[in-house]
């Protein structure tokens, strides 16, 4: 088994429901949930004409190897009928993976750990809460990052819950 940690996000219909729903899909697929993160009302990030995104973030214990997994997360988006509007826009449900053990992965449709993760704050708020001692390979401590972000997004707490 391993652990990894998937971001979740959602600006279009009812995005508590579609987060919740996401992650109890994930669990159908057999990922078991270790821990969920607080949930965070964020400015769009990329393209600012849209809403505000609802952000989380999860640890899942899986058998799944790392493109086993995108290809469960992938499925999800597509069975929440996401559509694939344009990038950094709109959309019903978005499932990110962010780490995977302290495995780096580089394949042309995957990119472990993402990309961009130590510069948002949508992302690193999330991922504090449930992996704050965990490395981000080639970057440092999830804590660190945490600490270091030097930007100025607007990400709000909120009272909602995944549970
Ligand atoms: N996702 C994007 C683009 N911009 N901005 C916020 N605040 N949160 C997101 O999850 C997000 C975004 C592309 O996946
Ligand atoms: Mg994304
Ligand atoms: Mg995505």
């Amino acid at each position: 088994m391993s652990k990894a940690v998937i971001a979740l996000g959602s600006n279009v219909g009812d995005t508590l429901s579609n987060l919740k729903k996401a992650v109890r899909l994930l669990e159908d697929a057999g990922c078991r949930v270790l821990a969920k993160s607080k949930l965070y009302l964020t400015e769009p990030w990329g393209y600012a004409d849209q809403d505000d995104f609802l952000n989380g973030a999860i640890i899942v214990d899986t058998e799944l190897d790392p493109l086993s997994l995108l290809g469960v997360t992938q499925g999800i988006e597509g069975k929440m009928g996401r559509e694939k509007l344009f990038l950094n826009g709109p959309r019903n449900i978005d499932l990110d993976i962010l780490l995977y053990e302290e495995e780096t992965v580089e394949k042309e449709n995957l990119v472990i750990p993402h990309p961009r993760l130590h510069q948002r704050l949508f992302v690193l708020m999330p991922l504090n809460d449930v992996a704050s001692q965990w490395k981000v390979p080639g970057h440092g401590k999830v804590s660190e990052l945490l600490a270091n972000y030097l930007g100025d997004e607007r990400v709000i707490l909120t009272d909602l819950s995944l549970d």
